[in-house]
């Protein structure tokens, strides 16, 4: 089956009782069972759901993996995949990615004993260094979030698997319309489904998705034992949002190109960051492994103060400041002082975080307005 047909069939059957096209909404804790343990294969919410199952079914067939498993939010996939470490383990992370990922790592895992490796990936091979025989799993973000690095997947998952080490990838900014980890050699995909998967922005939700029958039990496990798992209503939103993510990522990518090339020419923008550049330092990975370059875009500007990068988002009126991205609506949002304010500022700066960064989550709006929108927001 091709992408945009599995959008919209995949892993779905109509609802055995009444046939219902959408699956329903199974807004239940528990199942009447005829004796203990003799029930139609469901008994607990927490440990199985069928609107939930419905939608995991959908996250495994558009990643073209074997297992999905949703969760009450991105974090809380990415915490579920952290629980399969041990005190003393290391992981090797790219140094570029979503704040919350980030505090995660650093203020709880850290403190469980796991040794953290942040290192610039934009060489992939140069990660080689950093494996040691506690080297347990690597994780990345191609695009990272939110400089739009592109890491080289293969190459990663070569290295991985020459030593061994479980190998995850936060595929929330590419979607698996741009690319499919699974493919090419990810052991787990990740996604905050909060993002592109919802597409509405009206819901939270974490997704995992693996081939290894034995590393999908081990994950079952741990979303049952620990419980970080996601309501039917808001399972339903995101099988309803996904059903369109094949037409909506090919309009975020039509005004993304259209609003990258855009800013690129503007005289008081300094920095585009854009996969689809040429000049972009990956662009050849990102031409290989992605279908496109997806809707998120994000710049500096000459004048570079703080002040400047406020007014800025201050005067935006189509473009909504505010955290996330993903949405059919365009967003704006200030990762210095927003989604990556947890991380050190030294640190953040040493990445291009720095006080004039802008993020752009482009929606599918009419992009004229969109661009109408920044000129004015841009002339200072
Ligand atoms: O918000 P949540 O669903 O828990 O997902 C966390 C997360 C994980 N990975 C990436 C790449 C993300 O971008 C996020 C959440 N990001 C934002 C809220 C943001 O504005 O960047």
């Amino acid at each position: 089956m091709k992408f945009n047909t599995k959008a919209i069939h995949g892993g779905q059957k109509p609802d055995k009782a009444f046939s219902s096209v959408m699956p329903p909404i199974y807004q239940t804790s528990t199942y009447a069972q005829a004796q203990p343990g003799k029930h139609k294969g469901y008994a607990y919410s927490r440990t199985h759901n069928p609107t939930r199952h419905a939608l995991e079914s959908a996250f495994a067939s558009l990643e073209n993996g074997k297992f999905g498993l949703a969760f009450g939010s991105g974090l809380a996939a990415i915490d579920a995949v952290l629980k399969l470490l041990k005190p003393y383990d290391e992981v090797i992370s790219t140094s570029d990615l979503y704040g919350g990922t980030y505090r995660l790592f650093t203020n709880i895992y850290k403190d469980f004993g796991i040794k953290f490796h942040f290192v610039n990936m934009e060489e992939a091979m140069s990660i080689e260094n950093y494996v040691t025989s506690k080297t347990k799993l690597i994780w990345i973000e191609t695009p990272t979030n939110p400089m739009m690095n592109i890491i080289d997947i293969e190459v990663i998952a070569d290295i991985a698997k020459k030593h061994s080490i479980l190998f995850a990838i936060d595929n929330t900014f590419a979607t698996p319309y741009l690319q499919t980890p699974l493919d090419l050699g990810a052991d787990i995909v990740m996604h905050s489904a909060t993002k592109y998967l919802g597409g509405h922005s009206d819901v939270i939700m974490g997704a995992l998705v693996v081939n290894d029958e034995e590393l999908a039990k081990q994950l079952y496990f741990i979303q049952n034992a620990s419980g970080a798992i996601c309501g039917p209503q808001d399972a339903f939103l995101v099988l309803r949002g996904i059903k369109t993510l094949a037409v909506r990522m090919q309009r975020h990518c039509e005004n993304g190109a259209a609003i990258a090339k855009y800013l690129a020419s503007h005289s008081n923008v300094k920095d585009v960051y854009w996969p689809g550049f040429d000049n972009h330092p990956n662009h050849t990975v990102a031409k290989s492994q992605m279908k496109d370059y997806g809707g998120m875009v994000s710049f500096t500007l000459i004048s570079e103060t703080y002040e400047t990068a406020i007014k800025v988002l201050e005067n935006l009126r189509v473009f909504t400041l505010a955290e996330s991205l993903g949405g059919v609506e365009s967003l704006v949002g200030h990762p210095a002082s927003m989604t990556h304010g947890s991380i050190p500022k030294k640190d953040r700066e040493s990445l291009g975080i720095v006080d004039s960064l802008i993020r752009l989550s482009v929606g599918i709006e009419d992009k004229e307005d969109l661009i109408e929108d920044l000129e004015q927001a841009l002339d200072f």
